[in-house]
Order: structure tokens, then sequence, then C-alpha cells
């Protein structure tokens, strides 16, 4: 019998050491430098690290975090380098290397081994029953796709997920072709990661786009930084917190792990980072429980109203009425001033938080104190079945004190994948309103269809009952980072046809349906020069600034295509000749694509001489410019949110399921987490001591982790605990490989997000029989 991916041998003996308590510094540096030299060379190297995130360069293909106005001529971290080094490497999967490999094989790798074998540089076509990928021309394969689209009953039985790094060019045509087609089915990465802040944010200030810039950040008094992991996930955003920290804010950090960024930053772009202590960043840490910044920020809601009863400074009474609706009963359910049910609602909030009364005041003093607050968040908050109200929670904690659309102030939602704000901007949405779809319409003559699509839970589910039949990619690696996998994989292998375009090979090339496509995409770093004319392609990062960027490398195959040519080619195929959009066109000069967006998409005039200025533009934010709430009310919404938080039950831990150090997403850099002290494997599972010793959990032992749900278990094999100091009652352990403990149906009320962060767990011994003895 063959291997399952999951039991790889490299990843089967985890290293444990101390955890680390600050980040970056001088091993930062070495080991991008490291990364680089091992897959790109020096070469193509040198031009990547300079031109990375540079004006006239490109904009880094890691995560969303914005670049400052002036640069500094290192303007990347480590994760950005080993991104760079992933994408630019000289490796390749070439024909030879396709022959070389069946399927069967493939499928036995782990996701890591699968990266490292290179860049895509040819399409590759799996016909029915065969046992290898073979090459395919690029009009066959269009030819291919265009015929299975035909062939099906109605366009809804086809669906078009999009991963965040798709540029706004290549979104824009791709939503379009989707649309033109007459399906809205365009899933995205989006669904599973902070579809959560759009609802809440959509509902309770009109747009779901975070508020604040950069210079907001740096304004503060005060930040709180809940259920996100900077150190390794946006890690520049602890030089933006530093310079807060230096300009005298504090910054309150909510996790329930302590994580070494958050602890102390030392700077490597200066020398008292590289060489001295660093700068603390947290002043108050509060490890919260899994699940519990519900119950938090309700209870310090509740607090500030109480604190206003005696001081009416404690909230902004002119902000409340001018800009609110909803006040009263808001406050009406917090309740009047009642001395035993505060006590009790406090004890409820301890109860479900983990924290110390005494904590919770102390965040409560800094609140009190601070006239310019910011929240920033990520997946610890987005990914729970009440993510959805707990966000609005916290927009009605800001709106207390009127600490939206002022300066230094506001909701900062950090964003994941390079693009993939601008890509939603585009109209990557299975629910775009009305307004964008009559603009895109009028634009290009044709009626979009209106019903709304599947987004990613639903794309699964309709795979599985055979409602969805062709299943085509835009980047990412939707086996892997969707919950259930082996639900997912199952429902991916009824499909009639799987298409993907990607960069680097992955699980979801391996789990096909009959017929199956690769197709090699340019990206970020690569020169993009259709008929010899460079074009640059433009992305809109976390804090809604839009901004050129222009690849620095030869392509390594002529064979590869950019995004844009990609869905250009396929769509004159699907369309036919007489189809009057001007794909080749459009795919020989994207300024005519901008043009295009310019006249559909708000915000956007003058797109392409904005695009080519320096630095970018940044787009309109009603609440941030103005304090304009484009709500239902026409006002930012209060909203009453009744306090929830997850249970686990005795003999179980709360599981959440986050990244290592050493990956982006699906990607796996490498088999080590620095910052936690984990080195050379990935199947580790951090448990408190106490927990562990409550559960007979010895620290090295290795355990199946098995989830609980309505329908079954579902069963992980093969995790090494680590004994680690996270919050009591909860546990947390690397995706992808956990992802098959996420049952299908465990969502976000309203997102429909996978609740990737609040999975209830049991321990059983180790059943993969790989234990070392
Ligand atoms: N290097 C690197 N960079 C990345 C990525 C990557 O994989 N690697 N991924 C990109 C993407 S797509 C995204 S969305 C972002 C993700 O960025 P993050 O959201 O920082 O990513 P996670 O690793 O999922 O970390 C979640 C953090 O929330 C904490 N947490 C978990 N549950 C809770 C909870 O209930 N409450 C609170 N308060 N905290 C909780 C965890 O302990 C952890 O610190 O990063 C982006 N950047
Ligand atoms: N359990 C659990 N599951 C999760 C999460 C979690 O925290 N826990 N996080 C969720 C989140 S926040 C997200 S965003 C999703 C991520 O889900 P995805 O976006 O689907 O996954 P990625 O791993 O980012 O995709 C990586 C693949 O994208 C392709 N790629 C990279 N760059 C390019 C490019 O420029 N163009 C093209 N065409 N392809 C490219 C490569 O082939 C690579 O293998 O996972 C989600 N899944
Ligand atoms: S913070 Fe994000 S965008 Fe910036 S260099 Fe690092 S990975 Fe790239
Ligand atoms: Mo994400």
């Amino acid at each position: 019998m063959s291997k399952a991916p999951e039991t790889d041998p490299a990843q089967d003996t985890p290293d444990v050491r101390s955890p680390r308590h600050h980040a970056v510094g001088l091993p930062a540096v070495t080991n991008s430098l490291r990364h680089i030299g091992a897959q790109t060379g020096l070469k193509r190297g040198l031009p990547l690290l300079r031109d990375v995130n540079q004006a006239g360069g490109f904009d880094c293909p890691g995560c969303a975090w914005p670049e400052p106005a002036h640069r500094h001529p290192a303007e990347f971290c480590e994760n950005g380098a080993k991104a760079l080094a992933e994408e630019a490497t000289r490796r390749r999967v070439d024909p030879a290397f396709l022959s070389a490999h069946p399927l069967t094989d493939l499928a036995d790798k782990s996701g890591y081994w699968l990266g490292q074998q290179g860049r895509l540089t040819t399409p590759a076509y799996l016909p029915e029953g065969a046992t290898h990928y073979q090459p395919v021309t690029w009009d066959d394969a269009y030819a291919l796709i265009a015929a299975e689209l035909d062939a099906l009953d109605h366009p809804d039985q086809a669906a078009f997920y999009t991963s965040g790094r798709t540029s706004n060019e290549a979104a824009f045509l791709y939503q379009l072709l989707a649309r033109k087609l007459g399906t809205n089915n365009l899933p995205d990465c989006s669904n599973m990661c902070h579809e959560s802040s759009g609802a809440a944010l959509a509902e309770t200030i009109g747009i779901g786009k975070g508020s604040v810039t950069l210079d907001d950040l740096h304004q503060a008094d005060l930040i709180i930084v809940a259920g996100q992991n900077p150190g390794t996930n946006h890690p520049r955003m602890l030089t933006a917190l530093e310079k807060a920290k230096r300009a005298g804010a504090r910054i309150a950090t909510v996790n329930p792990l302590p994580e070494a960024g958050m602890q102390r930053f030392k700077n490597p772009q200066t020398a008292r980072g590289l060489a001295g202590r660093g700068t603390d960043l947290t002043d108050l840490f509060l490890q919260i429980k899994v699940g519990g910044d519900l119950a938090l920020f309700s209870i310090l809601n509740r607090l500030v109203l109480r604190a206003a009863e005696t001081d009416p400074a404690a909230i902004d009474r002119h902000f409340i009425d001018a800009h609110t609706h909803g006040f009263d009963a808001f406050a009406a359910h917090h309740g009047a001033r009642d001395e035993s049910g505060d006590a009790a609602a406090l004890a409820d909030a301890v109860e479900r938080t983990g924290l110390a009364a005494e904590e919770i005041e102390a965040l409560l003093d800094m609140v009190l104190t601070a006239n310019r607050i910011v929240v920033c968040w990520a997946m610890g908050l987005t990914q729970h079945r009440h993510a959805v109200p707990t966000i609005r929670e916290v927009v009605a904690f800001l709106l207390l004190r009127g600490n939206i659309g002022k300066p230094g102030a506001g909701v900062c939602p950090v964003r994941g994948h390079s693009n993939v704000q601008g890509d939603r901007t585009m109209g990557i949405w299975e629910r775009m309103p009305d307004r964008f779809l009559d603009a895109l319409g009028t634009e290009f003559d044709f009626a979009p269809p209106r019903d709304h699509g599947f987004d990613t839970v639903g794309t699964i589910r309709a795979m599985r009952d055979g409602e969805v039949k062709v299943f085509f990619a835009m980047g990412g690696n939707f086996v892997a980072a969707t919950p259930d996998t082996a639900a997912t994989e199952a429902a991916m292998r009824r499909c009639r046809l799987t298409v993907h375009v990607s960069t680097k090979l992955n699980r979801s090339h391996v789990v096909t349906g009959a017929r199956a496509l690769i197709l090699p995409a340019l990206g970020r770093t690569d020169i993009d020069a259709p008929g010899g004319r460079e074009q640059f392609v433009t992305v809109e990062d976390s804090m809604g600034i839009v901004h050129a960027s222009r690849g620095s490398v030869p392509a390594l195959s002529a064979d590869m295509r950019s995004e844009v040519a990609i869905v250009a080619g396929l769509a004159r195929a699907v369309f036919g000749p007489d189809d009057p959009v001007p794909w080749e066109e459009f795919a020989a000069d994207y300024d005519l694509i901008r043009d295009r967006i310019e006249r559909v998409v708000p915000g956007f005039d003058d797109y392409n001489a904005r695009a080519r200025v320096p630095g970018g533009f940044a787009l309109p934010h009603a609440p941030r410019d103005g304090r304009v709430f484009p709500t239902a009310t026409g006002k930012a919404n209060f909203t009453v949110n009744p306090v929830t938080s997850p249970e686990a039950g005795p003999g179980r831990l709360l599981l959440q399921t986050l990244r290592s150090h050493d990956q982006f997403n699906t990607t796996i850099y490498g088999l080590d987490d620095r910052y936690r002290g984990i080195h050379d494997g990935r199947r580790v599972v951090l448990v408190n001591p106490e927990d562990a010793a409550e559960l007979g959990l010895a620290d090295g032992a290795y355990c199946d982790l098995v989830s609980e749900w309505a329908d079954r278990d579902r069963r992980a094999p093969h995790f090494r605990i680590v004994h680690y100091p996270t919050a009591r009652g909860c546990a947390a352990a690397y995706f992808p490989e956990t992802n098959v403990l996420v049952p299908l149906d465990s969502v976000a009320e309203t997102s429909n997000t996978p609740t990737s962060k609040s999975i209830v767990v049991r321990f059983e011994p180790d059943s993969s029989g790989a234990s070392p003895s």
C-alpha cells in the first residue's frame, strides 16, 4: 500500500527547543539570503532583492502589508524573501519531469516535496484514464476547456476559483469571462480568510475594507492586535508598530499564544535592531482562550458604557449622535447600571476568555486614556462560528469612542495574499452587488447573471453532489487549503474537468477530475512582455493603495503565459471569433484593460496615469475620508451581539490551525518554525502543560488528533505532543496537515468561513505505526 502524503518521513520527528521571545534580527537576514541563494542563485536573486517593493519594481508576492511612502533600500522581510525564492527558483517542472513521474507517484508526495520541484514551465494535460500528465499546446488546452464548458447543461455547472495573488487586470478579465459565460460561481480564498471581516464591516460601516493607513498606525495612542501573528505573517507590520511605539503608542496583544514577534522586535533596517536589544512591542498581553474575543470586546463595551455614566467623556456622544444608528438598543443590551448584573457579566467574561478580571480592567484603563485607537486583526478572529458577531462588536467598541474616520484610529483587518483585496474590488465575488453588475453589463453589452454563485464551501458541496462539473482555478491550492480534506478530494474527483493556472506544482494538480489541465503562469517576479512590449500589472494592498508591479527576471520558459494572456486566450476559444470583446488587444496592452476597469469600478479615475505615479494612489474609503457610512441606514451601525464562545467539553481541547514561520499557506518553504522552537518537522500539536498533565499527554509522545462533529469523527494521525505556553483549554497545530479535521459544515454564521480556529479535538494513541521508538 502506498504511503499517505501526510506521513512523509521528513516530517516525522520534529526537534523541539524553547520558544523565542523576540523576532527578526540577524537570523532573519541570513535566512533570507539562504533561501534566495538555494533557489534562484545570485544572478536572478540580486535584481529581485533590489526591486522588491520599490517604486518601479514589483510588489512582493507574499502578504498584503503596504509599503511606507519613504522606502528603505531593503523594503522586504524574511518571508518576502522566501516568497521570492519560491517563485523565482531556477528549478523547473518540465515535460521530462512529468514523463518521469506517474500521477500515482506524485499523489504520494508531501506538499513540501511537490513545491520544491520547481516552476511549472509547460502546459500539461491529463487525459481520462492516463497515468501521466503530458505536454499540450495552449490552443489545444483552450479548445478542451471550451468544449467541456460548452457541453454543460448550464453555466452554473462550472466554478471559477481565485487565489489572492492574481493581479487586478487578470482578475477583472477573469470575472468578465465567468459572467459572460453566465455564472457568478466565483469562489475565492477570501471565503476562507477575511470574509467574516467583510461581512461585519459592510453591515456596520458600509464598506468591507479596513479604514486605516500606515500614518494612522503611526499616530495611534493604543493599538490592539487581536488574533494575528505579524512576526511571521506580516513581518513589516512590526516596523509600523515599532514606529508607533516610539511615538508613544501603547500596544495590547490578544492571543492564546505568546508570539515572539509581538514581544520584542529587532528591526534589521537599523543598527539598534541588528546588534542591540530591539524594541519591546507589547505593553499588555492578554492570553485569551480560543474564541473568547466576543466575550472580551463585549465586556469592554459594557465597562466603557458604565464609565460614561460617571464620566460622559468616556464615550464620544457627539460622534454617536451625528454618525451612528442603533446606539440605544446596543446600550440596552449591555444593561443599565446594576451591580450584580455587572459582576455576573464580568464573571462570565472571565470564564469565557480565561483572563483575570484585573487584566480586563488593565485593558479598560488603556482604552479610557487613549484618544486614538486602532484594532488590528486577522485569522484569530475571522475563522470561528461567531466570527461575524465578534467583529461587529469590535466595530461597536471603536464607534463608542469615535474611533473611525479620524487620524490615528480605525479598523485594520490585515489581509493575507498580496492582492486579495484588489481581486474583490475587481469583482471576484460570488455576490457582487447589482450596481457593479449593471456597470459591467453596460460596458461590455451583455446581461450579467444575477443569482448569487457558490462560495468555496458551496462549491465543494456542489462538486460533491454532481452539480459542478468543471472546476477552474486561477492560482491557489484548493484541495489543500479547504476544509475536510477527504470530502473535498472526493468532490474534486467527481468533476469532469479540473484546470489549474499555477506557478508551482501542488496537491490540487494530483487530485483531479476525470481530465485535468495545468496551465503555467508567469508570477510577480517574471518580466511580462507580450509581443516584446513590457507590461505592468496593478495590485491593491491591505490599506487600499493601488500601485504598479513590474517583473524583474526573465521567465524560465517561453511557454509560460501571463494570467491576462491565459484568460484572454481562453475567452476567445469559449466565445468564438465573433465575440466583440477585444481579448487579443487586452492581452497585448494592459492599459486597455485599465481603461475598462476605470469605467466599471468606482475610484479608478485616471487609472493609467495614476498607476504610473511612484507609490500609486489611494482608493476612496467613505468612512475614513469623511465619516460617511454607506450602510442600509446611512449611518454607522451599532449591533447587538449576544455573547457566545466555543466549548470543548471534558477531555477535549479547542484546536486552532495556524501557520508556521516556514510556510505561505499551503506552500511549505521549510520544516522549521524558528520562533516557536520547532525544527525539522510540522506534525506537532502545542498543548498547555497543565492540560497535558490532566489528559495524560507526555511531551514528546505521539498521538492522533480526532475532531468531533455531528456527522462523524475525523482523524489526523501521528502528531508529536509539545508542551507549550498556550492558553488553557486550547491546542494549536499547523494547516494544511490538520484540514482533514475541519468539518465542511462547520462554518461561520453569515460569512460561511470554515471554523479553522476552533475545532473540538480529543487525543488518541498514534495509529500510524510510525512513532519513533
Ligand atoms: N509567512 C507567511 N505570511 C502569510 C501567510 C503565510 O502562510 N505565511 N498567509 C497569508 C494569509 S492568506 C493570511 S490570511 C495571513 C494570516 O495571518 P494570521 O492571521 O496571523 O495567521 P495564523 O497563523 O492563522 O495566525 C492566527 C493568529 O491568531 C491567534 N489566534 C488563534 N485563535 C485565536 C482566537 O480565538 N483569538 C485570538 N485573539 N487569537 C487567536 C493564533 O495564536 C495566531 O497568532 O497571513 C498572510 N501572510
Ligand atoms: N485549516 C486552515 N485552513 C486554512 C487556513 C487556516 O488558517 N487554517 N487559512 C485559509 C486562508 S486565510 C487562505 S487565504 C487559504 C489559502 O488558499 P489558497 O489561496 O488556495 O492557497 P495558497 O497556498 O495560497 O496557494 C498556493 C498555490 O498558488 C499557486 N500560485 C502562487 N503564486 C501564483 C501566481 O502568481 N499565479 C498563479 N496562477 N498561481 C500562483 C501555486 O501553484 C501555489 O501552489 O487557505 C485557507 N485554509
Ligand atoms: S511584509 Fe509581506 S509584503 Fe512585505 S516583504 Fe514581507 S511578505 Fe512581502
Ligand atoms: Mo488568507
